[in-house]
């Protein structure tokens, strides 16, 4: 796998060579590095509608279109940018241990046939283009699991976070094999409780981020705009604040919430599922990458007015950020952000919410891509984080009693 040095050396001579096709369309990608040294001025960068991936102390670094960069340039925010090349790495090839979407079908679906009374799989809706979006929901009383307290892990609602998908399926993968050989909390947790899991919320995304078998970065869903562009940012989508703050309404952008709250059929499909399970006390959305654990308010710098609904959040984030090292904050400590899934199952139902921006911590670990390698110590360093929601989604309101 080519180093990040190599990798920026080759989005430079790129973005030389292919100036003149990056001049006339708002299709190419930039990346940039951002002068920002506060959560506000980070607010005013994400407001534009750049899809900011990493934070400093005193920088950011940040995906968007040439427009947003031109803006940015003239707010003298910019201190780097390339174009993006993505022509860099290969899905199938280099980095095939990570699951397309055959293949992460397949594993489901293994894990049904190995487990039949454990696991069962069904399709919560059907994307843009027309993917099933596919839960598996495991218990050990699958026949009565709705009156078990629920939790829901989703992955992959960003097409380029690959280890969004890869984590929590894993995580399943191995919690199902300690059932198997007896270990005892883990028999006593899955037993007790109605456990839904939806790797990959953006099938779709997914799917076009590898197809041509070399990555994208693409974020969004498949949505086919107005202005012929494509994509929605399924995490601006959902229904809470939605269109408020970070938020973009122009097409073109990486952060494009839609062109309205629950637009999109993958974020309606979850929203019609999460409503579907009233038991569902826990909610766990992965995302990549920054080292993270991020809960609400995502759209306001307010914290969460429930005093006892906010030290759960902040207790939990603070006990989990021990197992996996990750930095345990407010979601708008980053930048303020409104639709996305955890304001809304927080907001609309009360749902403990948590965002885990996963492994690497910075962009020189290989930000959405850092290869296979990264996906072993992702895997156990938040074993232990998913067990804890799963221990407490019995009663959140334990960890501060
Ligand atoms: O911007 C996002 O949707 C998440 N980061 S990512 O790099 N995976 O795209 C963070 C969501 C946190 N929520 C808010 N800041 N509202
Ligand atoms: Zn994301």
């Amino acid at each position: 796998m080519p180093s990040k040095a190599f990798l920026l050396l080759s989005l430079f001579a790129f973005g030389m060579l292919s100036s003149t096709h990056a001049e006339s369309t708002d299709d190419q990608l930039y990346w940039m590095k951002l002068k920002a040294h506060s959560k506000f001025e980070r607010s005013v960068i994400a407001d534009t509608g750049v899809a900011i991936e990493t934070i400093a102390d005193d920088f950011v670094t940040a995906t968007g279109t040439q427009t947003e960069l031109r803006r940015l340039e003239k707010m003298n925010f910019v201190e780097v940018s390339f174009p993006v090349q993505t022509d860099t790495k290969d899905f199938p090839a280099g980095d095939g241990a990570f699951h397309d979407e055959a293949r992460l079908k397949a594993a489901m679906d293994e894990l049904v046939r190995k487990y039949p009374t454990l696991v069962r799989i069904s399709s919560v809706g059907k994307t843009v283009e027309d993917r099933d979006i596919w839960a598996l929901r495991i218990s050990g009383n699958l026949a009565k699991a709705e009156q078990l307290p629920g939790i829901i892990y989703m992955g992959g609602h960003h097409a380029r976070e690959h280890l969004s998908v890869e984590t929590p399926l894993r995580i399943w993968e191995i919690l199902l094999e300690r059932y198997a050989q007896g270990d005892e909390r883990v028999r006593t947790l899955i037993d007790g409780r109605d456990i839904h899991l939806i790797p990959a919320v953006n099938p779709d995304g997914l799917a076009y981020d590898v197809e041509s078998g070399r990555y994208r970065s693409w974020r969004k869903n498949r949505t086919q705009n107005d202005n012929n562009t494509y994509g929605v940012d399924l995490n601006r989508n959902y229904d809470y604040a939605w269109g408020t703050t970070g938020a973009s309404p122009s097409p073109s952008s990486e952060t494009f919430r839609g062109k309205s709250a629950f637009s999109e059929p993958e974020t309606r499909a979850i929203r019609d599922y999460v409503e579907a399970h009233e038991n569902i006390t826990v909610l766990l959305s992965f995302h990549t990458y920054s080292q993270l654990i991020l809960y609400p308010w995502g759209h306001t710098y307010t914290s969460i007015a429930n005093d006892a609904d906010r030290r759960v959040h902040e207790t939990m984030a603070r006990t989990m950020a021990q197992w996996n090292g990750y930095t345990p904050m407010q979601s708008s400590g980053l930048y303020t952000a409104s639709g996305d899934a955890t304001d809304w199952s927080y907001g609309v139902h009360g749902i403990i919410s948590f965002t885990f921006e996963l492994d690497p911590g910075r962009w020189g670990g290989g930000g959405f891509y850092p290869g296979a390698g990264a996906i072993p110590a992702t895997v156990q360093k938040n074993i232990e984080p998913v067990l804890y929601l799963l221990e407490h989604a019995a009663n959140p309101y334990g960890v501060i009693q």
